[in-house]
């Protein structure tokens, strides 16, 4: 048995803050067209996919933040880019800086959204593990301000049925994390769609720089293998603002292995026929997590060796 989805990774170049989210779409469309020439059912799109990264800006004027955020999905700037999806017949997600008002309170999340092939969205997650800092850290070559721009995402990790299989979502710096896959694992996730912004510099940690693409492979292709499913990897990458985003765009299998990479680091698309029923032979053998998982031992494990929580971590 094979259930085929042919998925388009769309790497992006930079995005500079001159560029007009219309530039954008226009350069998104044109991957999106090329995708859907190559057959594709599904492309994927990077983190703030529309905007330049500006968490690495420091700004107290909230108008001037607020420019960057999506006040509506599709707004008028990216409705042609959900027509041209509906009118091609394919499939997408990006990451976006949401605005939104929930019970009378402002909010804002750095999401990202599956969208099916009638230009339906049909999945939605906000970002969870925001990195950086919410102060003002003048010393650093430039700013990392997640913490201070968005809220930690309130929306779990949800899987969508969609594309014939089990889709979920998650945002650059959740990869890094084992939780983030195995609660999508737990739902039976068999593709998880991610975009990322990742400088190769680390201001606090300069000694990783060189390990930053490795990195960045090792953490999806572990979370692949040990959850059994597809991960699509999508990169911003280049020259940013004078900030290097590194690229490495990569689809990888339920194996863990990377069956397509981007080469460079602009515009660029890597596909690959992904067969959700790849996932089927871990799920039942090595990774069958209702034969081999043991929560109950986990609890008591920690419990009885006095863990406790690291300083920081509380
Ligand atoms: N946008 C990100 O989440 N970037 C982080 C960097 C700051 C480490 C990442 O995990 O790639």
């Amino acid at each position: 048995m094979s259930r085929i989805v042919t998925v388009g990774a769309a790497q992006l170049g930079p995005i500079q803050r001159a560029h007009s989210r219309t530039d954008v779409v226009r350069r998104l469309i044109d991957l999106m067209r090329r995708a859907r020439a190559m057959g594709c059912d599904l492309v994927a799109f990077p983190e703030l996919g529309l905007t330049t990264f500006f968490p690495r800006w420091w700004m107290e004027d909230q108008a001037e933040v607020d420019a960057f955020f999506e006040r509506e999905m599709p707004g008028p700037e990216t409705r042609p880019l959900f027509e041209e999806a509906a009118r091609l017949g394919i499939g997408f997600t990006i990451g976006y800086a949401e605005l939104t008002v929930e019970d009378g309170r402002t909010r804002h999340f750095n999401t990202s959204i599956l969208v099916d092939k009638a230009g339906r969205i049909v999945g939605k997650y906000r970002k969870i593990h925001l990195p950086g800092h919410a102060g003002h850290e003048p010393w650093r070559a430039f700013q990392h301000l997640e913490k201070r721009y968005f809220e930690v995402g309130n929306l779990g990790w949800p899987v969508s049925r969609a594309f014939g299989g089990i889709m979920g979502l998650c945002i650059c710096n959740d990869r890094r994390w084992p939780e983030t896959y195995r609660v999508m694992g737990m739902q039976g996730v068999e593709m998880v769609l991610l975009g990322y912004n990742t400088p190769e510099h680390h201001p606090p940690a300069p000694e990783q720089d060189h390990l930053a693409e490795f990195h960045n492979h090792l953490s999806m292709q572990a979370g692949a293998y040990q959850n059994s499913t597809w991960v699509v990897g999508v990169a911003k990458a280049g020259v940013e603002e004078g900030c290097m985003l590194i690229g490495g765009t990569a689809i990888i299998a339920p194996s863990g292995e990377i069956v397509a990479k981007a080469l460079g680091r602009d515009d660029e698309l890597i596909v690959a026929a992904c067969d959700l029923d790849h996932a089927v032979s871990y799920k039942t053998t090595i990774f069958n997590f209702a034969a081999h998982r043991r929560p109950e031992a986990y609890g008591l494990i920690t419990e009885r060796a006095g863990v406790v929580p690291p300083p920081g971590d509380e």
